[in-house]
């Protein structure tokens, strides 16, 4: 598998556009949630910037990505909550989002919604997933962090999660390398379905 940094996006202007279209397979979730930890995981590089100061991670960073003869790209969405009590940052933040999802809706294969998988679905995450439902966007939640989840906090999320209603559960530990494979098949399906 090949993959290659494209570009960090700051306004909708700049989306990529090409006339060789990739589906597009997203990571969304709060701030520290470790989407870029994922990221760099799922494809063997340390591509993606980890722990950087939330602040910083404003932009949509994208990602060329070649998986198993599929050209795809990796979306890795700023984080939620890291703009809080900054009214300004929290509108641009929204505006970038919003438009992102609308715009680029035909082109998703999958959303990866990130959960803490301590931490449990917080109100964003369910904003998150509300929306997208609305959108009718395919997605999945990944627990991310496992290896910091007591077993009883992991069945707490779990059981949170199922009483929303979601139904595809991958769980993964960046640190302990685990969940790849499960992640990866999961997105194989998703990048193989016909539009
Ligand atoms: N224990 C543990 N820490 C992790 C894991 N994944 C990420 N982290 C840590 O969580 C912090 C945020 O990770 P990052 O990938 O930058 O999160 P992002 O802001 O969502 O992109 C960093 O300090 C990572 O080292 C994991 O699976 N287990
Ligand atoms: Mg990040």
């Amino acid at each position: 598998m090949a993959v290659e940094f494209l570009k960090s996006v700051y306004r909708l202007e700049d989306l990529p556009r090409t006339n060789e279209p990739r589906k597009e397979i997203v990571f969304v979730g709060r701030s520290n949630v470790g989407k870029s930890s994922l990221l760099n995981y799922l494809t063997g590089r340390d591509i993606a910037k980890v722990g950087k100061t939330p602040g910083r991670t404003r932009a949509i960073n994208y990602f060329k990505w070649d998986f198993e003869g599929i050209k795809a790209f990796l979306v890795d969405l700023p984080g939620y909550g890291f703009a809080r009590g900054d009214k300004r940052e929290v509108e641009n933040w929204k505006r970038l989002i919003e438009g992102y999802f609308h715009e680029k809706k035909d082109d998703i294969g999958l959303v990866l919604v990130l959960v803490d998988a301590k931490v449990g679905p917080t109100k964003d995450d369910i904003a998150m997933l509300e929306w997208l439902e609305y959108l009718g966007i395919p997605y999945a939640v990944v627990l991310t962090k496992e290896d910091k989840a007591k077993q009883k906090e992991l069945n707490q999320t779990l059981k949170k999660l199922k009483e929303l209603g979601v139904k595809n559960v991958i769980k993964t530990s960046s640190k302990e390398k685990k969940g790849k494979e499960q992640l990866l098949k999961v997105i194989y399906s998703y990048l193989k379905k016909e539009v």
